[in-house]
């Protein structure tokens, strides 16, 4: 057996286990608070309370990543002129998506959904978070896993921003290079997602769609 490498130097795991009864109350408030997320596509310009993104972004910056590499890079444009600019950039994306006749299984897919190419949310919302994925490049390592990596922290920066009462949409449009340039990121770093965040709009609506039952999802074994 080899030796272990000389610079493995643990230190004792962190105690958080809590009662029985403070568990279940906890993991089951989580549960109901997370099922009232929605996505929202009309935002509110009203502000976000200073510090609450912030926050948001050190709670997914504490994800587990591939060999512990943590590669993800969160920028959050609230500057106008930058927001018209991406806004410009992903309706031409969308624009080349909707009109594609080779993607009309997409289209069937997204019908229920009551989207198009028009994307005000991206210059109405007070805030857009631009996630990217760290590849190999001269100032950062090799990822490992590096997709899985940043979807757990997405998930959980979604989840704090809910649980702060704000509202997030995850937009994909595809392909976002344009973002590297809009927002002067070097090319190692990857688009991920974009996350417009804020309030909804008093009368914003969403789409009539439910979630699958735990006993389709939950299997037990
Ligand atoms: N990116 C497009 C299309 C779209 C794709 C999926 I998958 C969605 O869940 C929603 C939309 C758009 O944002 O309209």
């Amino acid at each position: 057996m080899d030796e272990p490498a000389d610079h493995y130097q643990p230190v004792p795991a962190p105690d958080y286990q809590v009662p029985v009864e403070l568990a279940r109350s906890r993991a089951q408030g989580f549960a109901d608070v997370m099922a009232s997320r929605r996505t929202i596509r009309d935002f509110s310009p009203t502000p976000i309370p200073p510090g609450v993104i912030q926050a948001a972004i050190q709670a997914a910056s504490s994800a587990p990543s591939g060999a512990n590499i943590q590669p993800w890079r969160f920028v959050v444009v609230t500057d106008p002129e930058r927001k018209r600019a991406m806004r410009e950039g992903a309706e031409a994306e969308e624009r080349e998506f909707y009109e594609r006749s080779g993607a009309r299984d997409w289209h069937a897919a997204l019908a229920p959904l009551g989207t198009d190419s028009s994307k005000p949310f991206l210059e109405i919302a007070p805030a857009i978070i631009a996630v990217f994925e760290l590849h190999k490049g001269p100032n950062s390592p090799r990822p490992y896993y590096a997709k899985e990596s940043v979807g757990i922290a997405v998930r959980i920066l979604l989840a704090a921003l809910h649980l702060a009462g704000l509202a997030t949409l995850t937009h994909t449009p595809s392909p976002m290079r344009f973002l590297n340039q809009i927002l002067d990121r070097p090319a190692e770093e990857r688009p991920f997602v974009l996350i417009p965040v804020g309030y909804a709009a008093p009368a914003a609506t969403v789409p009539a769609i439910t979630r699958k039952p735990l006993r389709e999802v939950l299997i037990w074994s």
